[in-house]
């Protein structure tokens, strides 16, 4: 601290810009827009006494642009303010009388995190710096990931999230993407050892949005691919009024060794919006594998294969009668296993056979109908 102390002491003997940068500590920085702590940098913020004072920003959406007022403390030479966009470097806007006490940006240009800054000029040396002030302006427009919203039945990759930005199609808790892989967001991606790409340095309250397009309403099996090194992890996804729950795990043997957590949520039928709510600090999410459940198959069973056309009597007797709403061309009977014993043209939907030369037990009658359709009837005698 006493490192500190000699800055700030500086600061305020000299005029000098209010920032300190120092890698030896480590207390953290409040960030007052994020509301977090920030223990990546050291930095105190300090204004001169007889600096620019009470530095207000206002955002008007009816103009899309951002109002500035301050209070002087002094006289000064002139006052200039400076602006940054994503936490680039500051770089001036404008220069303005040495009275001014407000400003307004009319230059916004898509959304983002502004900040500014008033710089009072004492003399040729010596400039005093308001506090920064910084506003987000919210993204607008969403799309999918590559404008292909992910099939369901189907997998849902997490770094594949929908293209808008903060506040919108996700929220990050950083504004670095601290895996620095695959995409430039604030969402940290990192590139898994076994290749492929997860969300990882996940924090409790981020979420991340996705497109999907759920082929049918129905309950899935939903398997994420999850690792943790320590303390496991927790997230809730959400589509529609449907929600999974809490889903938990616990560790799973080091921030590269993926496990599978395996459970159940409905998903409601079309385009859908997929939120992934993180309810836990310290995991890693690969991917998310959305199956249909295998009762959801459908499967022959003997309701499916109901026979359209009436056939009758069955058991028969010397003559087979059947009557169908369609055009039948051809009738076969077969035995059991399939063996061809009788076929019989017709251009009729109600036809008449003779079987008297079926010997007793059961048989396979084949119709094929003039619509190129084909049915199959058990057949007693
Ligand atoms: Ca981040
Ligand atoms: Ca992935």
């Amino acid at each position: 601290m006493k490192h500190y102390y000699q800055y700030v002491k500086n600061i305020r003997t000299n005029g000098f810009a209010n920032a300190v940068w120092d890698d030896g500590g480590d207390f953290g920085m409040y960030k007052r827009a994020q509301r977090t702590w920030d223990y990546t940098k050291d930095v105190i913020l300090l204004s001169h006494e007889s600096g620019p004072d009470a530095f207000n920003i206002n955002y008007d959406e009816n103009s899309s642009s951002i109002g500035l007022n301050w209070v002087n403390k002094s006289s000064y030479n002139s006052i200039i303010i400076e602006r940054s966009i994503n936490n680039a470097a500051f770089t001036q806007l404008a220069t303005l009388d040495a009275g001014a006490t407000s400003y307004t940006d009319n230059s916004i240009s898509g959304f983002g995190y502004y900040a500014y800054r008033v710089v009072a000029n004492v003399n040729q040396s010596t400039s005093y710096y308001s506090y920064p002030q910084q506003h987000y302006i919210m993204p607008t427009e969403r799309s999918a990931y590559n404008n292909t919203p992910a099939a369901i039945p189907g997998v849902v990759e997490a770094e594949a999230f929908d293209e808008g930005g903060e506040g919108l199609t996700f929220h990050d808790a950083d504004t670095e993407n601290l895996g620095g892989a695959f995409r430039t967001t604030e969402v940290d991606i990192a590139q898994m050892d076994a290749g492929g790409y997860h969300v990882a340095y996940v924090n409790y309250g981020e979420w991340l949005e996705y497109t999907i397009n759920v082929a049918k309403e129905a309950t899935y099996v939903v398997k994420a691919l999850v690792a943790s090194d320590d303390m496991g992890g927790a997230f809730t996804l959400k589509v529609g009024n449907e929600t999974s729950g809490s889903i938990q795990f616990s560790e799973t043997g080091g921030w590269q060794v993926n496990n599978t957590i395996t459970f159940e949520m409905k998903l409601p039928a079309g385009k859908q919006i997929l939120r992934v709510e993180m309810d836990a600090n310290g995991f890693n999410l690969d991917k998310l594998i959305f199956e249909s459940k295998e009762s959801d198959t459908p499967t022959a069973s003997p309701a499916s294969v109901k026979p359209k056309a009436s056939i009758y009597p069955n058991p028969v007797g010397d003559r087979l009668t059947v009557a169908s709403d369609k055009v039948i061309e051809c009738a076969h009977i077969l035995s059991i296993n399939g063996v061809p014993l009788m076929a019989q043209e017709f251009n009729a939907s109600s036809i008449n056979m003779n079987t008297s030369e079926l010997t007793p037990g059961c048989y396979m009658l084949v119709l094929e109908y003039k619509d190129g359709t084909k049915e199959v009837v058990k057949l007693m005698k």
